[in-house]
Protein backbone atom coordinates (compact mmCIF):
# COMPACT_ATOMS: atom_id res chain seq x y z
CA UNK A 1 0.00 0.00 0.00
CA UNK A 2 1.46 3.49 -0.97
CA UNK A 3 1.51 6.37 1.88
CA UNK A 4 -1.29 8.46 1.31
CA UNK A 5 0.35 11.86 1.15
CA UNK A 6 0.22 14.72 3.37
CA UNK A 7 -2.54 17.64 2.62
CA UNK A 8 -1.22 20.53 2.41
CA UNK A 9 1.95 19.24 1.18
CA UNK A 10 5.03 20.83 2.77
CA UNK A 11 6.54 23.63 1.05
CA UNK A 12 9.22 21.38 0.51
CA UNK A 13 7.63 19.28 -1.92
CA UNK A 14 6.66 22.61 -3.79
CA UNK A 15 10.33 23.57 -3.94
CA UNK A 16 12.83 21.82 -6.41
CA UNK A 17 14.74 19.49 -5.65
CA UNK A 18 18.41 19.16 -7.29
CA UNK A 19 20.13 15.54 -8.09
CA UNK A 20 22.97 17.22 -10.03
CA UNK A 21 26.07 15.56 -9.75
CA UNK A 22 27.93 19.36 -9.61
CA UNK A 23 26.26 20.80 -6.45
CA UNK A 24 28.27 19.85 -4.30
CA UNK A 25 30.97 20.79 -1.40
CA UNK A 26 34.01 19.61 -3.23
CA UNK A 27 33.49 21.54 -6.64
CA UNK A 28 31.86 24.77 -4.43
CA UNK A 29 35.10 24.99 -2.44
CA UNK A 30 37.40 24.47 -5.99
CA UNK A 31 36.00 27.04 -7.28
CA UNK A 32 35.66 29.03 -4.10
CA UNK A 33 39.74 28.73 -3.48
CA UNK A 34 40.36 30.90 -6.99
CA UNK A 35 37.54 33.01 -6.07
CA UNK A 36 39.14 33.96 -3.15
CA UNK A 37 42.19 34.39 -4.04
CA UNK A 38 41.05 36.97 -7.28
CA UNK A 39 39.40 38.62 -4.54
CA UNK A 40 42.37 39.18 -2.47
CA UNK A 41 44.26 40.38 -5.51
CA UNK A 42 41.36 43.13 -6.10
CA UNK A 43 41.23 43.96 -2.26
CA UNK A 44 44.91 44.66 -2.19
CA UNK A 45 45.61 46.27 -5.23
CA UNK A 46 42.44 48.52 -4.99
CA UNK A 47 43.30 49.60 -1.03
CA UNK A 48 47.00 50.65 -2.99
CA UNK A 49 44.82 52.12 -5.30
CA UNK A 50 43.00 54.26 -3.36
CA UNK A 51 45.69 55.52 -1.05
CA UNK A 52 47.38 56.42 -3.89
CA UNK A 53 44.91 58.12 -5.81
CA UNK A 54 43.64 60.19 -2.28
CA UNK A 55 46.23 59.74 0.34
CA UNK A 56 45.56 60.68 4.35
CA UNK A 57 47.70 64.06 4.81
CA UNK A 58 50.44 62.05 7.05
CA UNK A 59 51.32 59.81 3.85
CA UNK A 60 50.68 62.18 0.91
CA UNK A 61 54.99 62.79 0.82
CA UNK A 62 56.08 59.13 1.60
CA UNK A 63 54.12 57.52 -1.34
CA UNK A 64 56.94 55.79 -3.22
CA UNK A 65 57.92 57.16 -7.13
CA UNK A 66 59.14 54.02 -7.98
CA UNK A 67 59.25 51.45 -9.40
CA UNK A 68 58.22 53.73 -12.77
CA UNK A 69 55.36 51.01 -13.45
CA UNK A 70 54.15 50.10 -9.72
CA UNK A 71 50.57 51.33 -10.68
CA UNK A 72 50.59 50.14 -13.98
CA UNK A 73 51.19 46.71 -12.84
CA UNK A 74 48.39 46.70 -9.63
CA UNK A 75 46.10 48.50 -11.53
CA UNK A 76 46.08 46.59 -14.22
CA UNK A 77 45.87 43.40 -12.33
CA UNK A 78 42.86 44.75 -10.46
CA UNK A 79 41.04 45.05 -13.40
CA UNK A 80 42.47 41.71 -15.68
CA UNK A 81 41.57 39.93 -12.17
CA UNK A 82 38.46 41.58 -11.82
CA UNK A 83 37.11 40.46 -14.78
CA UNK A 84 38.52 37.06 -14.59
CA UNK A 85 36.76 36.80 -11.60
CA UNK A 86 32.95 37.36 -12.98
CA UNK A 87 32.90 34.01 -15.03
CA UNK A 88 34.22 31.99 -11.47
CA UNK A 89 31.31 33.91 -9.76
CA UNK A 90 28.90 32.59 -12.06
CA UNK A 91 30.57 29.14 -11.65
CA UNK A 92 30.31 29.71 -8.03
CA UNK A 93 26.79 30.95 -7.37
CA UNK A 94 25.77 28.21 -9.71
CA UNK A 95 27.34 25.22 -7.14
CA UNK A 96 25.41 26.91 -4.22
CA UNK A 97 22.30 27.98 -5.87
CA UNK A 98 19.80 25.18 -5.01
CA UNK A 99 20.66 26.04 -1.59
CA UNK A 100 18.64 28.71 -2.04
CA UNK A 101 15.63 26.03 -1.70
CA UNK A 102 16.46 24.79 1.30
CA UNK A 103 13.47 24.00 3.82
CA UNK A 104 13.12 24.88 6.61
CA UNK A 105 14.44 28.80 4.87
CA UNK A 106 16.05 28.98 8.63
CA UNK A 107 16.60 26.23 11.51
CA UNK A 108 17.42 28.99 14.19
CA UNK A 109 19.29 32.21 14.94
CA UNK A 110 22.82 30.71 13.95
CA UNK A 111 21.55 29.57 10.43
CA UNK A 112 19.40 32.91 10.12
CA UNK A 113 22.78 34.49 10.72
CA UNK A 114 24.56 32.42 8.51
CA UNK A 115 22.36 33.00 5.75
CA UNK A 116 22.36 37.22 5.64
CA UNK A 117 25.93 36.64 5.99
CA UNK A 118 25.99 35.13 2.59
CA UNK A 119 23.29 37.19 1.11
CA UNK A 120 26.15 40.38 2.04
CA UNK A 121 28.56 38.21 0.48
CA UNK A 122 26.88 37.89 -3.03
CA UNK A 123 25.64 40.88 -3.07
CA UNK A 124 28.52 42.63 -2.45
CA UNK A 125 30.53 40.64 -5.18
CA UNK A 126 27.74 41.00 -7.49
CA UNK A 127 28.10 44.70 -6.73
CA UNK A 128 31.23 45.46 -7.13
CA UNK A 129 32.48 43.40 -10.26
CA UNK A 130 29.25 44.97 -12.27
CA UNK A 131 30.32 48.50 -10.92
CA UNK A 132 34.31 47.87 -11.82
CA UNK A 133 33.45 46.54 -15.31
CA UNK A 134 30.72 48.96 -16.21
CA UNK A 135 33.28 51.89 -14.55
CA UNK A 136 36.24 50.57 -17.05
CA UNK A 137 33.27 51.33 -20.01
CA UNK A 138 32.60 54.91 -18.23
CA UNK A 139 28.89 54.48 -17.77
CA UNK A 140 27.63 55.30 -14.87
CA UNK A 141 24.03 53.94 -14.55
CA UNK A 142 23.43 54.88 -10.68
CA UNK A 143 22.84 58.28 -8.35
CA UNK A 144 25.93 57.48 -6.35
CA UNK A 145 29.65 58.42 -7.13
CA UNK A 146 31.20 55.45 -7.99
CA UNK A 147 35.05 55.50 -6.45
CA UNK A 148 33.56 56.10 -2.70
CA UNK A 149 30.86 53.51 -3.28
CA UNK A 150 33.04 50.88 -4.73
CA UNK A 151 35.27 51.07 -1.99
CA UNK A 152 33.21 51.33 0.90
CA UNK A 153 31.35 48.19 -0.32
CA UNK A 154 34.81 46.34 -0.60
CA UNK A 155 35.22 46.61 3.27
CA UNK A 156 31.64 45.45 3.06
CA UNK A 157 32.61 42.39 0.89
CA UNK A 158 35.93 41.72 2.85
CA UNK A 159 33.78 41.43 6.07
CA UNK A 160 31.02 39.10 5.18
CA UNK A 161 33.77 37.07 3.21
CA UNK A 162 36.31 36.37 6.47
CA UNK A 163 32.85 35.59 8.07
CA UNK A 164 32.06 33.08 5.12
CA UNK A 165 35.51 31.63 5.38
CA UNK A 166 34.99 31.03 9.18
CA UNK A 167 31.31 29.45 9.13
CA UNK A 168 32.93 27.03 6.08
CA UNK A 169 36.01 26.44 7.52
CA UNK A 170 35.15 22.74 8.29
CA UNK A 171 34.09 22.20 4.45
CA UNK A 172 37.21 24.04 3.47
CA UNK A 173 39.79 22.06 5.39
CA UNK A 174 38.06 18.66 4.16
CA UNK A 175 37.81 19.64 0.25
CA UNK A 176 40.92 21.89 -0.34
CA UNK A 177 43.17 19.51 -1.46
CA UNK A 178 41.37 17.27 -4.45
CA UNK A 179 43.11 14.36 -4.01
CA UNK A 180 44.14 14.32 -0.33
CA UNK A 181 43.15 10.84 0.89
CA UNK A 182 42.25 12.00 4.29
CA UNK A 183 39.08 13.04 2.01
CA UNK A 184 36.54 10.78 1.63
CA UNK A 185 34.69 11.16 -0.66
CA UNK A 186 30.26 11.68 -0.13
CA UNK A 187 28.61 9.22 -1.69
CA UNK A 188 28.46 9.81 -4.93
CA UNK A 189 30.93 12.08 -4.78
CA UNK A 190 33.69 9.84 -6.71
CA UNK A 191 32.12 9.61 -9.49
CA UNK A 192 31.66 13.39 -10.25
CA UNK A 193 35.17 13.56 -11.13
CA UNK A 194 34.56 13.52 -14.72
CA UNK A 195 31.71 16.22 -14.48
CA UNK A 196 34.01 18.42 -12.69
CA UNK A 197 36.52 18.50 -14.88
CA UNK A 198 34.44 19.56 -18.18
CA UNK A 199 33.12 22.08 -15.27
CA UNK A 200 36.43 23.46 -14.64
CA UNK A 201 37.57 23.34 -18.31
CA UNK A 202 34.63 24.91 -18.94
CA UNK A 203 35.53 28.20 -16.70
CA UNK A 204 39.13 27.98 -17.68
CA UNK A 205 37.79 28.36 -21.14
CA UNK A 206 35.62 31.47 -20.32
CA UNK A 207 38.31 33.31 -18.21
CA UNK A 208 40.81 32.86 -20.71
CA UNK A 209 38.40 34.07 -23.19
CA UNK A 210 37.56 36.87 -21.32
CA UNK A 211 41.34 37.89 -20.16
CA UNK A 212 42.57 37.11 -23.42
CA UNK A 213 40.39 39.38 -25.31
CA UNK A 214 41.11 42.83 -22.73
CA UNK A 215 44.25 42.10 -21.20
CA UNK A 216 46.01 43.98 -24.28
CA UNK A 217 44.61 47.24 -23.02
CA UNK A 218 47.04 47.37 -20.56
CA UNK A 219 49.49 43.66 -21.52
CA UNK A 220 50.50 45.59 -24.98
CA UNK A 221 52.90 42.76 -26.30
CA UNK A 222 48.56 41.31 -26.46
CA UNK A 223 47.05 44.56 -27.57
CA UNK A 224 46.30 42.56 -31.23
CA UNK A 225 44.14 39.92 -29.15
CA UNK A 226 42.27 43.69 -27.17
CA UNK A 227 38.92 42.76 -29.30
CA UNK A 228 36.26 43.42 -25.79
CA UNK A 229 38.21 46.15 -23.84
CA UNK A 230 37.08 49.68 -23.92
CA UNK A 231 40.47 51.43 -25.17
CA UNK A 232 43.13 49.96 -27.45
CA UNK A 233 46.45 50.54 -26.76
CA UNK A 234 47.00 52.43 -29.86
CA UNK A 235 43.66 54.08 -30.69
CA UNK A 236 44.09 58.05 -30.43
CA UNK A 237 45.79 61.21 -30.84
CA UNK A 238 50.27 60.13 -31.00
CA UNK A 239 49.34 56.90 -30.49
CA UNK A 240 48.34 57.51 -27.01
CA UNK A 241 44.41 56.69 -25.66
CA UNK A 242 42.76 59.43 -24.31
CA UNK A 243 40.26 59.56 -21.51
CA UNK A 244 38.71 63.32 -21.18
CA UNK A 245 38.98 64.93 -24.18
CA UNK A 246 39.67 68.99 -24.88
CA UNK A 247 36.40 69.34 -26.24
CA UNK A 248 34.42 67.62 -22.73
CA UNK A 249 36.70 69.46 -20.76
CA UNK A 250 35.59 72.74 -22.41
CA UNK A 251 39.56 73.58 -22.85
CA UNK A 252 39.10 74.05 -26.73
CA UNK A 253 37.53 77.80 -26.62
CA UNK A 254 40.61 79.21 -24.49
CA UNK A 255 42.42 81.51 -26.05
CA UNK A 256 45.96 79.28 -26.01
CA UNK A 257 47.81 82.62 -26.92
CA UNK A 258 47.39 84.05 -24.14
CA UNK A 259 48.17 81.49 -22.03
CA UNK A 260 50.70 81.70 -18.99
CA UNK A 261 51.95 79.14 -16.83
CA UNK A 262 51.36 80.35 -13.00
CA UNK A 263 53.84 79.71 -10.55
CA UNK A 264 53.11 80.80 -7.18
CA UNK A 265 55.13 80.04 -3.99
CA UNK A 266 58.00 82.28 -1.88
CA UNK A 267 59.00 84.14 -5.65
CA UNK A 268 56.27 83.61 -8.00
CA UNK A 269 56.56 84.12 -11.44
CA UNK A 270 55.16 83.89 -15.33
CA UNK A 271 56.14 82.25 -18.37
CA UNK A 272 55.13 82.15 -21.40
CA UNK A 273 55.13 78.74 -23.53
CA UNK A 274 58.28 80.09 -25.75
CA UNK A 275 59.95 80.61 -22.12
CA UNK A 276 59.05 77.05 -20.95
CA UNK A 277 60.31 75.43 -24.34
CA UNK A 278 63.58 77.59 -23.54
CA UNK A 279 64.34 76.16 -20.24
CA UNK A 280 66.32 73.09 -20.39
CA UNK A 281 63.81 69.65 -21.36
CA UNK A 282 64.14 66.62 -20.14
CA UNK A 283 62.77 63.42 -22.10
CA UNK A 284 61.25 60.46 -19.65
CA UNK A 285 59.66 57.05 -20.99
CA UNK A 286 56.67 56.96 -18.53
CA UNK A 287 53.12 55.23 -18.47
CA UNK A 288 49.93 56.50 -18.30
CA UNK A 289 48.11 53.64 -16.09
CA UNK A 290 44.02 54.49 -16.43
CA UNK A 291 42.85 53.94 -12.81
CA UNK A 292 39.34 52.27 -15.65
CA UNK A 293 42.21 49.63 -16.80
CA UNK A 294 44.03 51.00 -19.70
CA UNK A 295 47.64 51.90 -19.79
CA UNK A 296 50.36 52.28 -22.23
CA UNK A 297 54.05 53.86 -22.03
CA UNK A 298 55.30 56.84 -24.12
CA UNK A 299 57.78 59.45 -24.23
CA UNK A 300 57.11 62.58 -22.57
CA UNK A 301 59.40 65.55 -23.19
CA UNK A 302 59.51 68.92 -21.07
CA UNK A 303 60.53 70.79 -17.87
CA UNK A 304 61.10 69.04 -14.61
CA UNK A 305 59.01 69.98 -11.94
CA UNK A 306 61.62 70.51 -9.55
CA UNK A 307 63.63 72.77 -11.42
CA UNK A 308 60.28 74.91 -11.73
CA UNK A 309 59.64 74.85 -7.66
CA UNK A 310 63.54 75.73 -7.30
CA UNK A 311 62.94 78.83 -9.14
CA UNK A 312 60.03 79.58 -7.26
CA UNK A 313 62.09 79.32 -3.94
CA UNK A 314 61.07 76.01 -2.85
CA UNK A 315 62.99 72.96 -4.41
CA UNK A 316 61.11 69.83 -4.22
CA UNK A 317 58.37 71.50 -2.38
CA UNK A 318 54.85 69.85 -2.64
CA UNK A 319 52.46 71.10 -4.99
CA UNK A 320 49.04 71.66 -5.66
CA UNK A 321 48.27 71.77 -9.53
CA UNK A 322 45.51 73.64 -11.24
CA UNK A 323 44.14 72.70 -14.74
CA UNK A 324 42.81 75.23 -17.11
CA UNK A 325 39.75 72.98 -17.37
CA UNK A 326 36.34 74.63 -15.06
CA UNK A 327 34.61 71.65 -13.75
CA UNK A 328 35.77 68.21 -13.27
CA UNK A 329 36.83 66.07 -11.17
CA UNK A 330 40.34 66.29 -12.15
CA UNK A 331 41.02 69.80 -12.20
CA UNK A 332 42.68 70.19 -9.43
CA UNK A 333 45.47 67.91 -8.20
CA UNK A 334 47.71 67.72 -5.30
CA UNK A 335 51.43 66.26 -5.17
CA UNK A 336 53.29 64.83 -2.36
CA UNK A 337 57.06 65.79 -2.36
CA UNK A 338 58.52 62.07 -3.35
CA UNK A 339 56.64 62.77 -6.72
CA UNK A 340 57.57 66.71 -6.78
CA UNK A 341 61.38 66.33 -6.10
CA UNK A 342 61.42 63.04 -8.65
CA UNK A 343 63.99 64.03 -11.76
CA UNK A 344 61.14 62.08 -13.75
CA UNK A 345 58.45 64.38 -12.63
CA UNK A 346 57.93 66.65 -15.46
CA UNK A 347 55.66 69.28 -16.90
CA UNK A 348 55.37 67.85 -20.18
CA UNK A 349 55.25 69.61 -23.65
CA UNK A 350 55.79 67.27 -26.00
CA UNK A 351 54.53 63.58 -26.47
CA UNK A 352 55.83 60.91 -28.41
CA UNK A 353 58.16 63.84 -29.86
CA UNK A 354 55.35 66.06 -30.84
CA UNK A 355 53.92 69.09 -29.79
CA UNK A 356 51.07 67.62 -27.17
CA UNK A 357 47.44 67.78 -28.88
CA UNK A 358 44.67 69.57 -27.14
CA UNK A 359 43.12 66.30 -25.90
CA UNK A 360 46.69 65.34 -24.40
CA UNK A 361 46.80 68.37 -22.27
CA UNK A 362 47.92 71.13 -24.63
CA UNK A 363 49.66 73.55 -23.82
CA UNK A 364 50.94 71.82 -20.85
CA UNK A 365 50.10 68.53 -18.63
CA UNK A 366 51.49 66.77 -15.57
CA UNK A 367 53.83 63.50 -16.21
CA UNK A 368 55.29 61.44 -12.77
CA UNK A 369 56.04 58.44 -12.21
CA UNK A 370 54.40 55.45 -9.89
CA UNK A 371 51.21 57.55 -10.46
CA UNK A 372 47.34 56.86 -11.18
CA UNK A 373 46.21 57.89 -14.72
CA UNK A 374 44.13 60.68 -12.68
CA UNK A 375 46.37 62.40 -11.27
CA UNK A 376 48.65 63.04 -14.67
CA UNK A 377 46.67 66.46 -14.98
CA UNK A 378 46.02 68.33 -18.24
CA UNK A 379 46.12 71.68 -19.08
CA UNK A 380 47.92 72.59 -16.55
CA UNK A 381 47.49 76.62 -16.05
CA UNK A 382 48.85 77.06 -12.41
CA UNK A 383 51.71 75.16 -9.74
CA UNK A 384 50.98 76.82 -6.08
CA UNK A 385 54.09 75.42 -3.99
CA UNK A 386 52.56 74.18 -0.82
N1 LIG B 1 42.57 68.32 -16.29
C1 LIG B 1 42.35 67.00 -16.45
N2 LIG B 1 43.40 66.17 -16.55
C2 LIG B 1 43.21 64.83 -16.69
C3 LIG B 1 41.92 64.28 -16.76
C4 LIG B 1 40.82 65.19 -16.65
O1 LIG B 1 39.65 64.77 -16.68
N3 LIG B 1 41.09 66.52 -16.50
N4 LIG B 1 41.76 62.92 -16.93
C5 LIG B 1 42.85 62.10 -16.44
C6 LIG B 1 42.72 60.69 -16.74
S1 LIG B 1 41.41 59.86 -16.05
C7 LIG B 1 43.67 60.01 -17.47
S2 LIG B 1 43.65 58.33 -17.59
C8 LIG B 1 44.74 60.73 -18.18
C9 LIG B 1 44.67 60.34 -19.64
O2 LIG B 1 45.70 60.93 -20.30
P1 LIG B 1 45.75 61.00 -21.89
O3 LIG B 1 44.42 61.52 -22.36
O4 LIG B 1 46.87 61.90 -22.23
O5 LIG B 1 46.00 59.63 -22.38
O6 LIG B 1 44.60 62.12 -18.06
C10 LIG B 1 44.24 62.59 -16.81
N5 LIG B 1 44.31 64.02 -16.79
MO1 LIG C 1 41.93 57.65 -16.14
Amino acid sequence: MRPRLPFPPPPSALLPSFRGPLHDRRTTTAIGRLLGVAMLVCMVTGVLSHYLQDPPGWLANELPARPLWGYRLTQGLHVGVGIAAIPLLFGKLWSVYPKLFVWPAFTGVRHALERLSVAVLVAGAVFEVLTGLLNTVQWYPWPFSFVPVHFAVSWLLTGALLLHLAVKWPDIKAYWWRRSAATRALPGEAENALDRRSLFTGLAVAVGAVTVTTVGQSLTPLKSLDLLAPRHPDHGPLGLPVNRTAAAAGTTRVDMAAWRLTVAGPRPYELTLDELNALPQYEVELPIACVEGWSKNARWTGVRIKDLTERAGAPGAALRVVSLERHGAYRVMDMGRTYARDPLTLLALRLNGRVLTPDHGYPARIIAPNRPGVLQTKWVSRLEVR
